[in-house]
């Protein structure tokens, strides 16, 4: 089963977007086999089954590196009520905010939050995304932070995407272990790690380092927990106050710190000392209207990769297009085209610790994406707009 692709516009992304004019790729099974110009195709890749691209960009499929899409209900009427005058305490007493998400995934049977997780990640597809990462933490009870977890890799059997799976836990201080963080850690998120990790469900784990949620000392001993398991380490990093969570991560080998809008410059070098990828998250900024942006000047200079991604959550980032968060973090961080797309792609899959997607060329995984576009701005340019033409996952066009 091979097939030829013949006159794409292929974005590589191996160096810079690695641009080929006009470009032959040849998929065989689930992989890449050969890239390169139309006029230096070999004679024995002429005779296969062609498609012709007709000048469309091809990119790498895209990856979302950081998503929360399996929760039960969502938070439109609390979105309303704060924009009728509703004070944050008005919302907590009538129910809202991010607990109110914990009781709803608690109250909802697996094959429910299923189908709402599908009906997410349809959107992402439908976006250009292949390779999506799918967290719990809105459980927080052992059975429920597992349940979420059996969900998230059910996805991937259910749709032709990609899913990374990441143990979340410690994301919030349920109401019954209020004032018992510690307790919290050892009894639900370090027994639901290990629990989950038995069952094969958990690909990396992550944790909310903040004021409002666990500090660094809580952090770095559920990390010691996973690296025990030899699991990878991401964290939620100063998102609302620079804590040093970044810090921390990367010195332990973390392969993100995410969101990092209060990243100070300790972190950044700590970052590019241990090669950890910056997880921008603009829909999260948009959505709780942060002033603080992230320091990409400085992670730039430092040389920090930077990936994008949408953060799909109820609360703070209800957004499942790759293209529109790659725009908003061109305009809102004045990221460029060139590292938005680096961070939907190579960046992205750097996030994740994969070697085998975000980039075409030869052994890659055939997850690419056609563009309605002639350019790789295109992509960021363009505001809530999805010129995806066709997706290719695994070798095989979708239907
Ligand atoms: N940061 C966020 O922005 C989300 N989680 C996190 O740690 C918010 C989740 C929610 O409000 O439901
Ligand atoms: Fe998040």
């Amino acid at each position: 089963m091979a097939i030829l692709l013949t006159h794409a516009k292929a974005a590589t992304m191996t160096e810079g977007y690695g641009l080929i004019e006009d470009a032959a790729l040849v998929l065989q099974e689930d992989r890449i086999l050969w890239v390169g110009p139309m006029d230096s195709l070999p004679d024995a890749h002429r005779a296969l089954p062609a498609q012709d691209c007709k000048g469309r960009l091809v990119t790498p499929g895209l990856i979302d590196c950081h998503s929360h899409i399996v929760f039960g209900g969502h938070r439109a009427a609390e979105f309303e009520m704060r924009l009728n005058g509703a004070t944050y305490e008005e919302v907590a007493r009538a129910g809202g905010g991010i607990l109110s998400t914990v009781t709803a995934t608690r109250a909802a049977s697996e094959a429910d939050l299923l189908a709402s997780a599908l009906a997410r990640a349809d959107l992402m597809i439908a976006a250009g995304a292949t390779t999506i990462e799918v967290k719990s933490g809105y459980g927080l009870t052992v059975a429920d932070e597992l349940k979420m977890l059996r969900v998230a890799r059910q996805i991937g059997q259910h749709r032709r995407v990609a899913v990374q799976t990441t143990h979340l836990a410690a994301h919030a201080i349920p109401p019954e272990y209020a004032g018992r963080p510690d307790a919290y850690i050892d009894e639900v998120a370090i027994a639901s790690l290990q629990a989950a990790h038995a069952d094969g469900l958990i690909d990396s784990v992550d944790a909310f380092c903040e004021g409002i949620a666990f500090s660094p000392a809580q952090v770095a001993r559920l990390f010691t927990a996973a690296r025990a398991l030899g699991l990878p380490i991401k964290l939620h990093a100063e998102q609302l106050s620079d804590l040093k969570g970044a810090v921390l991560a990367a010195g332990m080998g973390a392969l993100s710190c995410d969101h990092v809008e209060y990243l100070g410059e300790d972190g950044v070098q700590a970052m590019a000392a241990a090669g950890s990828v910056a997880v921008i998250l603009p829909g999260a900024f948009y959505t709780l209207r942060e002033t603080q942006k992230p320091p990409i000047e400085a992670l730039r200079a430092a040389g920090v990769p930077m990936a994008v991604a949408t953060d799909f959550n109820p609360g703070s980032s209800p957004v499942a297009s790759l293209p529109l968060t790659m725009n908003m973090a061109c305009t809102l961080f004045r990221m460029t085209p060139l590292e938005a797309l680096q961070g939907t792609t190579a960046c992205a899959a750097r996030a994740l610790g994969l070697t085998d997607r975000g980039t075409i060329a030869p052994g890659q995984r055939a997850d690419l994406c056609l563009w309605d576009a002639t350019h790789p701005a295109e992509l960021s340019y363009r505001i809530g707009a999805t010129p995806l033409h066709a997706r290719i996952f695994g070798g095989r066009f979708d239907a």
